[in-house]
């Protein structure tokens, strides 16, 4: 059962950041679990649910997914994984509308968000980080920079104001996302260690 002594995490970042990957390294070590709405939402694509139909439509342009359908998917997660003694939350929130939810959701189960890393890299290298997994993922949204930059402009608009959200709560920790991922997860795991003192 979810207390207040869980430990709850928000990857933070710009497409490609990394998000994915460092929360790979962060659920062995936590043993937390891993809401991607990312995954989920490809996940419903690949099973050809109404859901995934209609978020391929904005997923295939770049754009966000509309936030009643995000937040009911996170919703159902929860409920179905109460039993879990935290989690890492990669991809959501997005706006600030998905943030506010995902406060009261945890509040109802009497926790709350422990801290948000932020992962920081430059544009560029965003863009060829995405292009590269494009040739071998399969991801329709990887594959074209036009697409790429649609995906900039949402985090731009309606997600960065997010770190001013939860920077004004003291919860948000910016993290080096360029270079070496075992450097990036060691500081990844000194902020956890830190938010949690
Ligand atoms: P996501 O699946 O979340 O896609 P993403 O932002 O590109 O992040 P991802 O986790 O996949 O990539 P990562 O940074 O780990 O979302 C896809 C779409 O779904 C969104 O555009 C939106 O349409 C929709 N959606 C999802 N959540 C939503 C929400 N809450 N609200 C509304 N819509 C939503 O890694 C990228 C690449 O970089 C990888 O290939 C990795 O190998 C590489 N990499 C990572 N770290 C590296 C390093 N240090 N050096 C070199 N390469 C590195």
């Amino acid at each position: 059962m979810a207390h207040t002594q869980s430990l709850n995490i928000v990857i933070f970042g710009p497409p490609g950041s990394g998000k994915g990957t460092q929360s790979q390294k962060l659920l062995d070590k936590f043993q937390l679990k891993h809401i991607s709405t990312g995954d989920l939402l490809r996940a419903e694509r690949a099973a050809k649910t109404e859901l995934g139909k209609q978020a391929n439509e904005f997923i295939s342009q770049g754009e966000l997914v509309p936030d009643e359908v995000v937040i009911g998917m996170v919703r159902n997660f929860m409920l179905n994984h109460s039993d879990s003694e935290g989690f890492i939350f990669d991809g959501f929130p997005r706006t600030v509308n998905q943030a506010i939810a995902l406060d009261s959701m945890l509040d109802e189960n009497n926790t709350k968000i422990t801290c948000v890393l932020g992962l920081d890299v430059g544009e560029h290298e965003l863009v060829s980080r995405l292009l590269l997994r494009g040739r071998s993922s399969g991801r329709i949204d990887d594959q074209d920079e036009n697409t790429i930059r649609t995906r900039f402009k949402e985090y731009q608009t309606k997600t960065l104001p997010l770190q001013d959200f939860y920077q004004n709560q003291g919860k948000y920790y910016s993290i080096q996302g360029a270079g070496d991922l075992s450097t990036i997860f060691h500081s990844l795991c000194a902020s956890v260690n830190n938010a949690r003192k």
